[in-house]
């Protein structure tokens, strides 16, 4: 008879002590054809009590893929790359048509209602997590996707 110790598997439960930011409600707004670039929209719930930052974001299947926030500079939209996205201890942070968002530069090709894409998300602690991000019509945003 040998005995099985199962000991280390506690361990392995327990070494995820980095906790990343929840993340719901991802989705990417189809484009039409020969657009050169979409955008992945999502919420980052941070349930811990430090503040945590979305420092990079990486898909397949795109030349570039930058962290962006969408502001107004005198009536004229504009598009600044970030270095972090913040999500304050015990908040949430949304990434949102008009306003933080995830930019999927130069398709290798077109993603469509229906497809879904890997995106593996890097915070400012190292950990990170890959989402798996549905393609949805955009109908229902007509007009507000001027990322
Ligand atoms: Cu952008």
């Amino acid at each position: 008879m040998k005995r099985v110790f199962v000991g280390s598997l506690f361990m392995v439960m327990s070494s995820g002590a980095f906790a990343a930011p929840v993340i719901t409600d991802a989705w990417i707004p189809e484009q039409p054809p020969g657009a050169m670039a979409s955008a992945v929209f999502l919420n980052m719930i941070n349930q811990t009590d430090k503040p945590e930052a979305l420092v990079k974001a990486e898909a397949p299947g795109f030349k570039l893929v930058q962290l962006h926030q969408s502001i107004e500079v005198n009536g004229m939209h504009k598009m600044i790359e970030q270095k972090e996205i913040v999500v304050p201890a015990h908040g949430e942070t949304r990434l949102a048509p008009g306003g933080y968002h995830i930019m999927l530069i130069q398709p290798e090709k077109r993603l469509q209602a229906g497809d879904s894409l890997p995106v593996t998300l890097t915070f400012a602690d190292g950990s990170h997590e890959t989402v798996s991000v549905p393609v949805k019509k955009r109908s229902a945003m007509s007009g507000m996707m001027k990322h």
